[in-house]
């Protein structure tokens, strides 16, 4: 039975080997010391149809995808359980659509510094997935306003 479990844990890590997933220009909104969350950008590109499922850092207790959405003339941010990537097609996560939010945030982000964000990706077969490495650099934009997320609003 052994043997049967590692030929299957093998056979399931090689499936997704091959695929792969560009992440250009990733960064992190800085935040001010009071603040807990915040938003992670970058651009995604899969050499085949995968979905974004999961992103962790070491720097947030919790880490979520959300999307922003107009809803009754306002911008609202929800967690989606994952953002598809169509094989080839890049998709930008930024300020005002899909992001990485970082919440329960351990300390504050200032402008310069590095984080790592771990993102998870699960291909067309569902519960093989691959894990994708990056470091995020901070910058710092706008004052935030109390809320942190909503200087990501636009009018
Ligand atoms: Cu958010």
């Amino acid at each position: 039975m052994k043997h049967l479990a590692l030929a299957l844990a093998l056979f399931g890590a090689a499936t997704l080997a091959q695929a792969d997933v560009t992440v250009s220009d990733p960064w992190v909104r800085g935040t001010v010391p009071a603040q807990r969350a915040t938003g992670a950008f970058m651009r995604l590109q899969a050499d085949q149809d995968l979905r974004l499922v999961a992103a962790s850092s070491p720097v947030a207790g919790v880490a979520e995808i959300h999307e922003m959405v107009m809803q009754d003339n306002v911008m609202k941010m929800r967690r989606v359980d994952g953002i598809a990537l169509g094989k080839g097609k890049p998709l930008e996560l930024k300020p005002g659509g899909y992001h990485v939010m970082l919440m329960d945030l351990k300390q504050p982000l200032k402008a310069g510094e590095q984080v790592p964000l771990t993102l998870t990706f699960e291909g067309a077969a569902k519960g093989k997935t691959i894990t994708k490495q990056v470091q995020a650099t901070v910058q710092s934009l706008a004052p935030q306003g109390s809320q942190g997320h909503g200087a990501m609003m636009k009018h």
